[in-house]
């Protein structure tokens, strides 16, 4: 089948609404949100249920033609635009944007791949629950998305991972079948758990077109703090005895470095230092209650007030209201975006045990400076999941093709440390295109005999999502 009529079938099965092969229309659905990967694919399909994703797949198996699906396109490692160079069509899952049902008496929600998760929060909220996971990207990340990655964020801490919160999933399987897996189930211990295989998959098994969320009570009151202190160690420590007064109602702690808080300040419009005194390290901590936020509030201060006298902590900020504890957030949730006006560095979303973390940072953040002079390493993120973001921004003076020459050393020193200590060279992100070299490099052999057997036994022609998490057997044709 020639390009020219498997467009034509396509257009049959969906209508011409549903499908666009125009440069113009393509364009702004091959490049991922921050310009590193630029793809290419022969049209973009908009399908707008389930059933018109079937026949989608059912075309391009036959054509043997690749699929892309993309949700928000907020990904961080390319996982949702095509390969230069690719034959591939990208579909996207925004037209499916329906939230199905609510049913708080189940504390579930069923939304559609398109949905977008401030929506799903709107949703939960009006229900009196709420759906706990959140991201600076909340306004444009999609159900899909975020499932096909096993999205983190800054709830983690508490609530788990987007795998955690998944009760069901509907997805098309590259055979165009369709598996109707959306039950609010708690418990269902039928074997394998294909919710879990195609949650994280990034596309590479299937494409999810719905999934039932878990909700939990609302807990509408919070109390949101910005520390200061000198060090990672004290961070950590103060994380713990934070627990130790309040329970679980620490939600997020979130470490922010003084030279991040400096490019947001530099950066982004309307943002203003929390503390009147410089620090080296910065915490932003939320918790959060259903209950009596005046006791918490008194608790908090006082465990704040025994961190400051047992000088874990050397400063620190309650916001006084709504605005001001948003504007704190604004600070931790644009470093992404000030990293990137900043320009483009060698980005790492890293993990190791939580208690080698900050021994992590402090010790390997010396090493790269030394390694690679006139870097800055910018880490900061999910303390307490043992998750930072790992950023070396090049030197002032680097050559424009800097990232894909010294940034790939930067990333292999990197990823070898991170080894060293047991972790993972994807916490968050995934794998997409960016990782997956430096995956084939140091994953497991018997990981990536069993990836490689999974993905091919569900998707033996190989047209979903190629490329993208699953590194070929002979390394080369990764790139
Ligand atoms: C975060 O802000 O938590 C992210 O995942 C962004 C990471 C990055 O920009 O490197």
């Amino acid at each position: 089948m020639d390009d020219g009529e498997f467009l034509d079938k396509l257009r049959a099965a969906l209508g011409e609404g549903g499908v666009t092969a125009d440069p113009a229309d393509l364009e702004p659905w091959l490049t991922d949100w921050r310009g590193r990967v630029t793809g290419n694919a022969l049209a973009l399909v908009s399908p707008r249920n389930a059933g018109e994703v079937q026949a989608v797949v059912r075309l391009a198996a036959a054509a043997g033609i690749p699929i892309v699906p993309q949700g928000g396109n907020t990904g961080m490692v390319a996982g949702g635009v095509p390969r230069p160079g690719d034959r591939a069509i990208v579909l996207s899952l925004r037209k499916m944007n329906a939230i199905r049902g609510i049913d708080a008496g189940d504390n579930s929600l069923v939304a559609e791949a398109g949905v977008i998760l401030s929506e799903v929060h709107r949703a939960a909220e009006e229900v009196g629950r709420r759906f706990p996971l959140s991201l600076a990207a909340k306004g444009s990340a999609t159900i899909g998305g975020l499932v096909s990655t096993n999205a983190g964020g800054t709830q983690v801490l508490r609530f788990g991972p987007m795998r955690s919160l998944i009760l069901g999933i509907e997805a098309v399987l590259p055979d165009g079948s369709l598996f109707e897996g959306l039950s609010s189930l708690r418990k269902d211990n039928r074997g394998y758990d294909l919710r879990q295989l195609l949650a994280g998959a990034e596309g590479t098994l299937g494409i999810v077109t719905a999934a039932s969320l878990k909700l939990v009570p609302a807990a509408p009151h919070r109390i949101v703090a910005w520390l200061g202190l000198g060090s990672a160690y004290d961070a950590l420590s103060g994380l713990r005895a934070l627990e130790g007064a309040v329970g679980d109602a620490v939600e997020s702690f979130e470490l922010v470095p003084a030279n991040a808080l400096a490019l947001v300040l530099k950066h982004i419009p309307d943002t203003r230092a929390p503390l009147r005194s410089d620090h080296d390290w910065h915490v932003l901590v939320e918790m959060r209650t259903s209950g009596d936020v005046a006791m918490l509030r008194t608790i908090a201060e006082t465990a704040l007030a025994t961190l400051l006298e047992d000088g874990l902590i050397a400063d620190a900020a309650i916001a006084e209201s709504e605005a001001q504890a948003e504007a704190f957030w604004k600070l931790r949730e644009t470093i992404s975006e000030a990293e990137r006006i900043d320009g483009t560095g060698a980005k790492h979303d890293v993990s190791v045990p939580v208690s080698a973390m900050p021994g992590f940072i402090e010790s390997t953040a010396p090493q790269v400076e030394a390694e690679f002079p006139g870097c800055r390493v910018i880490a900061f993120g999910h303390l307490g999941d043992g998750n930072v973001h790992f950023n070396v921004q090049p030197p002032k003076d680097a050559a424009p093709g800097w990232v894909a020459e010294t940034g790939v050393l930067v990333s292999r020193f990197v990823h070898d440390r991170v080894r060293e200590v047991g972790g993972s060279l994807s916490a968050e992100h995934g794998i997409g295109q960016l990782k997956l070299e430096e995956f084939a490099r140091l994953a497991e052999p018997a990981r990536l005999a069993a990836m490689r057997s999974i993905k091919h036994a569900l998707d033996p022609k190989g047209i979903m999502n190629p490329g993208k998490l699953v590194p070929l057997a002979n390394p080369g044709e990764n790139s």
